[in-house]
C-alpha cells in the first residue's frame, strides 16, 4: 500500500542540504518518493506504511541532520 506524508524541516540553508534530506528519505526502506523543498520548509514523502512507520521516517530526517517537525 502507499501513503502520503509532509513533514516541516527546520535548519535546512541550501539547496544542497534539501538534496541531502531528500537522499537520506529515499534511502530508507520502504520510502516511494521524496521531494524536499528548500523555500516552503517541507517533505511531502510517498511510503508504504507496512514497511516503514512515520516515526522512523521523522528519525531520517533528524539522522541527517535536521530537525523534523510534524504538520499537523
Ligand atoms: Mo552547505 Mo546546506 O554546507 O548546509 S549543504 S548550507
Amino acid at each position: 500500500s502507499n501513503q502520503v506524508c509532509r513533514v516541516r524541516i527546520k535548519g535546512m540553508t541550501c539547496t544542497t542540504c534539501a538534496n541531502s534530506v531528500e537522499t537520506s528519505l529515499l534511502g530508507v526502506q520502504g520510502v516511494r518518493k521524496a521531494q524536499v523543498a528548500l523555500a516552503t520548509e517541507e517533505a511531502e514523502i510517498h511510503y508504504d506504511p507496512n514497511l516503514v512507520s512515520y516515526n522512523e521516517l521523522l528519525k531520517a530526517v533528524d539522522d541527517s541532520g535536521f530537525e523534523a517537525v510534524l504538520i499537523s
